[in-house]
């Protein structure tokens, strides 16, 4: 049986996930009306891992005797500068998700919560893996640089990228 504490740190962890992914979401819609395909695929399948994040999240609270609580969502932003600013807003919201992680395993700590701590391992190595593909990206992007063609590139690798650098969990397990 998870204690309120830990249940209100989970629950509040449930908004951040669903807040990154309408966040991908909104950046996957973005890109696809700039034509940026590649991009716009690998965002939309993020989205989709983000909420599986959230449902992880929602099966663990009721299977250990909390009640999760599904939140209203705030509205993304709907347009983006450029590429470079979508993926810089990107990573900073990655390490406000990771330093919001490492406060749930303190609370689990606290509360000798062991089993918690043992489930929330997963999103803390998940956290890396996103940072650094959220650096890996923009450091492509810089190196591609501005011009036309090199964004065409860009797009397209990271088409390539889609298919499987970011691990989707089952659900509530
Ligand atoms: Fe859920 O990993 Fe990103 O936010």
């Amino acid at each position: 049986m998870v204690s309120k504490k830990v249940e209100a740190a989970l629950n509040k962890q449930i908004v951040l996930e669903g807040e990154s992914s309408q966040f991908y979401l909104s950046m996957a819609s973005w890109a696809e009306n700039q034509g940026y395909v590649g991009t716009a695929e690998f965002l939309y399948r993020h989205a989709d891992e983000e909420r599986q994040h959230m449902l992880k999240l929602v099966r663990y609270i009721n299977e250990r005797g909390g009640i999760a609580k599904i939140p209203s969502i705030a509205e993304p932003p709907v347009e983006f500068e450029s590429l470079t600013t979508a993926f810089e807003n990107l990573l900073k919201h990655e390490l406000k998700v990771t330093a919001e992680i490492n406060n749930i395993v303190h609370t689990c700590l606290e509360e000798k919560d062991y089993t918690t701590h043992n489930f929330i391992q997963w999103y803390v190595s998940e956290q890396i893996e996103e940072e650094a593909t959220a650096r890996g990206i923009l450091d492509r992007i810089k190196l591609t640089g501005s011009e036309k063609g090199g964004l065409y590139l860009f797009d397209r690798d990271l088409e390539n990228l889609t298919g499987g650098s970011i691990s989707v969990p089952d659900a509530g397990k």
